[in-house]
């Protein structure tokens, strides 16, 4: 496996967009396509096409590089196989690994973030800043009794660890659930090195939970950062209702007040810090709701609080990595 030298996308990053107008999502490297069908994996106009099953959505997701030039045509090169794929541009690469269910979760987890990691670093795109996990009946025991989540944490730990990653270098995360199907991880990254991890002075980090929420904590950063030949990018990780490490769940109010508080002081973090900029514009949320007769409610708050149009904020159905919290947000800003 080779990688295209050209860096015809020097210091560009992926973005997500939705919806299906093909002029707007020009070129794309991959497109996830959420919905009722079982996960899968194909190569179709050169890149990547991934199936995530979520049973209640329909959501189709352009993962396309960001240029100054939006005109400007690049070159890709992909490898797609059954169970794992990527497609790159020389720059960015999109990368994602579909482990088929079994009973224990662990092995199959670690196996696959090495395997992922180790991708990245043969084929250069060595700055990993985003990666999402989608775990089949995230909140239901494995065979052994450990909640699939947790035992699914257990082996990524182990893959960074085993890959020498200190905490602090972990990038920026999604964990969500879907009603079946093994585990779903995908990531993006790139040639350009730089990548700034941020925590929530709210919360303590996740790579820092005490041993009652599973025997390893979860790998990530609650934010990365990125600059680009188009100015910063800002990826939000999956943020949900913690304060610390605990779950407040008095309401459903409660829950939506305390995730946009998260994601606010992430950015308010950021903008009392000289060395960043002062703006950040929401480009994107992605709204995972557990319960569909939620999804009005939440949805209204997050397009109020980041001014953002429902197009640009879709809402999954999903449940949550903890079985007390009713949603997790992630999004992109932009400086
Ligand atoms: C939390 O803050 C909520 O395991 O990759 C959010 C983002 C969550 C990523 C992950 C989990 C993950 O702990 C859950």
């Amino acid at each position: 496996m080779t990688a295209l030298n050209i860096r015809n996308y020097q210091n560009s990053a992926l973005i997500p967009s939705y919806g299906h107008t093909s002029c707007t999502h020009k070129n794309p490297l991959a497109i996830v396509k959420y919905c009722n069908a079982p996960p899968s994996l194909s190569l179709v106009n050169g890149n990547m096409n991934l199936t995530i099953p979520c049973n209640a959505s329909d959501i189709t997701e352009y993962w396309c590089p960001i240029t100054k030039n939006s005109a400007m045509t690049f070159q890709k090169e992909s490898y797609v196989a059954e169970n794992n794929g990527w497609c790159a541009d020389g720059e960015n690469i999109f990368a994602a690994y579909i482990i088929p269910d079994q009973p224990e979760l662990s092995l199959s987890s670690e196996h696959a973030y090495k395997y992922l990691i180790e991708l990245t670093q043969k084929l250069g795109y060595t700055n990993i800043y985003r990666i999402w996990n989608y775990i089949g009946r995230i909140n239901t025991p494995n065979i052994n009794g450990l909640e699939r989540y947790r035992d699914f944490c257990t082996g990524r730990a182990n893959a960074f660890e085993a890959l020498n990653y200190a905490p602090s270098t972990l990038p920026a995360a999604t964990g969500i659930g879907f009603h079946d199907g093994g585990i779903a991880i995908f990531l993006i990254a790139r040639k350009t090195p730089e990548a700034i991890n941020i925590e929530n002075s709210l919360q303590i980090p996740a790579y820092q939970y005490p041993q009652c929420y599973g025997p390893k904590s979860p790998s990530f950063a609650r934010a990365t950062m990125i600059d680009t030949q188009d100015g910063q990018r800002l990826y939000i990780s999956g943020t949900a209702s913690i304060r610390q490490h605990a779950s407040l769940t008095d309401s459903l109010e409660q829950q939506i007040s305390i995730t946009i508080e998260n994601i606010q002081n992430i950015i308010k973090t950021l903008r009392a810090d000289s060395k960043y900029p002062k703006e950040y514009l929401c480009d994107s949320l992605k709204i995972y709701v557990r319960h569909e007769q939620d999804a009005a409610l939440i949805s209204a708050a997050f397009q109020d609080a980041f001014n953002i149009a429902a197009k640009n904020a879709p809402v999954l159905i999903a449940d949550i990595c903890r079985s007390e919290l009713s949603l997790e947000v992630e999004g992109v800003f932009r400086s």
